[in-house]
């Protein structure tokens, strides 16, 4: 390697600027929790009674009541439309997960120089991360989105069992083309998928495990699908997902 190569290297390692750059589509239906968990990776969630100000001369009985309140107003908001999220990923943290990972697939120290994944390695990398809106009226936005998608990270209430058939057919449509039915069906687009059975910290949730029996994703023809459980309320287990994820893609980039 050129010596003004090892210096750029070494001056863009782990920083954003340098970084490639990836592109990831993160939908549920309405209510899953798919902006609760964007938040929390893009570090920008908040304790909805911590970001009130308090006013001048308020008494404790009256903060109390408005934070609740507060609380509840952030709770209902919908996401409307397309939101846009950045997301940086360490590159200490992508050669932990190449180290640690038991995929059999080639290594990435193997990646060829000038290579997304080479670069990623040197510099970390850069996620846009979209999330389009869940509600009836925006799903057939997703669409758009995922054809110009890295990866895909599908985000299901596990604790809602009335509205997991609605999920289920949600994600088929996504992925399959419409003219064909489960069993025979062509993905429209052949990127990673993340499924996330999110809300595990609520009581009679549904486990990765059986979540995955449930959407029969060994069906689906898809090179890399992995079904996890996390809980994006209480902020657990959703970075071991995501680089997951992040390594799957990087390994089907060129
Ligand atoms: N208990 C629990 N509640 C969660 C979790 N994730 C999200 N929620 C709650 O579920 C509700 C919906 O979460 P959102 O993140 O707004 O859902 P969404 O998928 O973005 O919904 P749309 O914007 O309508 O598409 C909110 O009240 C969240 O606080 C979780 O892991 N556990
Ligand atoms: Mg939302």
């Amino acid at each position: 390697m050129s010596f003004l190569k090892k210096l750029g290297r070494k001056l863009g390692a782990g920083s954003p600027g340098h970084a490639p750059q990836m592109t990831v589509l993160c939908v549920g239906i309405d209510g899953a929790g798919t902006s609760t968990l964007i938040r929390a990776m893009a570090g920008t969630s908040h304790s909805p009674a911590a970001a009130r100000q308090r006013k001048a001369g308020e008494t404790a009985a009256d903060a109390d009541r408005s934070e609740q309140a507060y609380a509840k107003k952030i709770q209902a908001q919908h996401t409307v439309g397309v939101e846009e999220h950045a997301v940086f990923i360490d590159s200490h943290e992508i050669a932990a997960q190449f180290r640690t990972s038991s995929s059999t697939s080639p290594s990435a120290a193997a990646a060829p120089d000038g290579s997304v994944c080479a670069r990623a390695f040197a510099a970390g990398l850069n996620l846009r991360v979209f999330n389009v809106a869940g509600s009836e009226g925006s799903r057939a936005l997703w669409r758009t989105y995922y054809d110009s998608a890295d990866g895909v990270m599908y985000i299901v209430d596990a604790a809602d069992p009335d509205r997991f058939l609605e999920a289920k057919e949600e994600l088929e449509k996504l992925l399959f083309r419409s003219d064909n039915i489960m069993g025979k069906a062509v993905a429209s687009v052949k990127v990673p998928l993340l499924v996330l059975a999110n809300k595990s910290d609520l009581q009679g949730a549904m486990s990765a495990e059986q979540l995955e029996v449930k959407l029969k994703t060994h069906l689906f023809p898809l090179d890399a699908v992995h079904v996890g459980s996390c809980s994006a309320a209480e902020q657990k287990d959703i970075r071991v997902n995501l680089m997951w994820l992040v390594e799957h893609m990087l390994r089907a980039a060129k």
